[in-house]
């Protein structure tokens, strides 16, 4: 899959195993429409992730990374390539806008481990977050949490790229 970068180009990619960070993901491209933004939903396994590389040319694009997180912290197997490859090499990713919403469970010790790791990766890399990690916790109400996180995603989202509300 190629990914369609142009201006205000929203792209939500999901790391999901039973579909609850792949339907996040669907709904966040879809509220995009609401401020102008042209979003698609990408699965990691898909696409070349090295086309991130060219989100990061786009002014006024974002990366949005719902993951969940599975077994002893690690990704699901969409997202496994992915996880490695910013593990394991150092793409320069100035310029690349992003947020991260996990999903998880309180339950098991390691919490999030995903999304804490790419949250703080993406960064070391040299992209800027426009928003705060958000982390869900499917023990409680995983739903709630997630609404909670993007009713004040899209105000930071809206004011960081000049969109009326
Ligand atoms: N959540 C965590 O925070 N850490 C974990 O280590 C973790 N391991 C899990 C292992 C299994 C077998 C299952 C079923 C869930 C685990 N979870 C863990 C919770 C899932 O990440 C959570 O249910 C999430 O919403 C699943 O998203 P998905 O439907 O997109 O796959």
């Amino acid at each position: 899959t190629k990914l369609k970068t142009s201006g205000r180009s929203l792209v939500v990619f999901y790391g999901s195993q039973t579909g609850t960070a792949e339907e996040f993901a669907g709904r966040l491209a879809k509220e995009g429409m609401r401020y102008k933004m042209k979003g698609m939903v990408a699965d990691p396994e898909e696409c070349d992730m090295e086309e991130l590389t060219k989100l990061q040319e786009i002014e006024n694009s974002l990366a949005v990374f719902c993951m969940a997180t599975y077994g002893e912290g690690d990704p699901t197997d969409n997202s496994m390539e992915f996880y490695e490859w910013l593990k394991n090499q150092d793409p320069d990713l100035t310029g690349l806008n992003y947020a991260v919403f996990g999903l998880g469970n309180k339950t098991y010790e390691h919490y999030n481990a995903v999304a804490i790791y790419l949250d703080k990766r993406l960064e070391e890399l040299g992209a800027t977050r426009v928003y705060e990690l958000g982390m869900g916790d499917d023990d409680a109400n995983i739903e709630d949490d997630f609404i909670t996180w993007k009713d004040k995603f899209w105000p930071a989202v809206c004011e960081k790229y000049n969109i009326e509300s």
